[in-house]
């Protein structure tokens, strides 16, 4: 079977919409033709400053969240990061061939340290593409489920493999992003030209949000003065991204919601898709509470999840070391 990686931040306590739609509805589907590798990003996580009790809960949430959604343990490796200690040590060798300017043209890079005070730039945040390279490589990953966003990073990702391959030998695998053709970027409800994203607050439907107040949100997000709903991203970008919401929530083509809302007006949209959101919450905000209610269970999970996923990262490792020239331990 393909080998597929994916990797989530435990940014907040919550999950949202654009990473849902994005990437995690594909992270479940994959599970069915692909083995799976799927890993709570926490030491990315601390390239922006966070508490270390939070980031502890944080890590929770995000590993509920993922099982409340779907992923399997059974069929799927799903682990947190920072209990495989192989990504930190692929990433020094990766960062060694990376090239300063390369890492300095990477636009998230540029956006996240424009949005922080200078003393909180960190070289952390620099080098984080080569750690996500080093995240994927060290699996032989095949296919890698992520959202626009994530283009630029992961065409690094396979520069960084074909150079080590063509220095020291062929060892790594040369992944392809696997981006969804609808739903590749969610824009904020409050700037539908933004992308939606946990640091624009009050544009984002969080996961554990409370589902009324998610629908609120919905019935708040910006449109435009006319009252045809229609897909048209550049004149009319927030009815626009309400139907691509809509339409990846549903399975409803684009269209078909055109033909259904025609002669309807927004607030009838807004009202309907606030529904969709509200009824997908309220029993995935249970099942995620299950699974934080029962912590023994969560751990066995990620702690198999992390025996596996080291089984495989190591013996990488191992090769990559070898072929750049390092002694073997004795
Ligand atoms: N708006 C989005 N539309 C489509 N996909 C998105 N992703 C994130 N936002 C959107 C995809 O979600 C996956 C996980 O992303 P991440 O771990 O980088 O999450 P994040 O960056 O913490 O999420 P945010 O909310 O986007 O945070 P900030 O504020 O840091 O920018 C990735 O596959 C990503 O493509």
């Amino acid at each position: 079977r393909p080998r597929v990686f994916s990797g989530i931040q435990p940014t907040s306590g919550s999950f949202q919409l654009g990473n849902y739609l994005g990437a995690l509805r594909n992270w479940i589907a994959l599970q069915d033709t692909h083995d799976a590798f799927y890993c709570v990003v926490d030491l990315h996580s601390i390239t922006i400053p966070k508490e270390p009790e939070e980031l502890r809960e944080n890590t929770r949430n995000a590993a509920a969240q993922l099982l409340a959604l779907g992923i399997d343990p059974e069929r799927s490796t799903l682990f947190v990061q920072s209990h495989v200690p192989e990504h930190t040590r692929l990433s020094w060798v990766l960062e060694c061939l990376t090239g300063y300017g390369e890492a300095a043209r990477m636009t998230q890079f540029k956006d996240k340290a424009a949005r922080q005070e200078d003393e909180h730039v960190s070289v952390g945040l620099f080098t984080y593409p080569a750690l996500m390279a080093a995240d994927i490589l060290l699996y032989g990953t095949d296919l890698v489920p992520v959202g626009e966003d994530q283009r630029q990073h992961l065409e690094l990702s396979r520069n960084l493999a074909q150079r080590f391959n063509s220095r020291f030998g062929r060892t790594f695998v040369v992944p392809e992003a696997h981006i969804p053709t609808d739903t590749a970027r969610i824009f904020d409800l409050q700037d539908p030209t933004a992308k939606m994203s946990k640091s624009l607050p009050s544009g984002v439907v969080e996961f554990m949000d409370d589902p009324k107040r998610a629908a609120k949100k919905i019935r708040s997000a910006v449109t435009d003065n006319e009252r045809d709903i229609r897909y048209d991203p550049e004149n009319k970008p927030g009815v626009s991204n309400l139907l691509v919401i809509y339409s990846g929530m549903t399975g409803r083509s684009v269209s078909e919601l055109e033909a259904a809302y025609e002669g309807s007006g927004y607030g009838d949209l807004k009202k309907d898709l606030g529904a969709v959101l509200s009824d997908f919450l309220t029993p995935f905000q249970s099942r995620v509470r299950q699974y934080l209610d029962d912590p023994a269970e969560l751990d066995k999970v990620l702690r198999r999840g992390a025996e596996r996923a080291r089984a495989v990262a190591a013996e990488t490792v191992r090769t990559a070391y070898d072929r750049v020239g390092f002694l073997p331990p004795v």
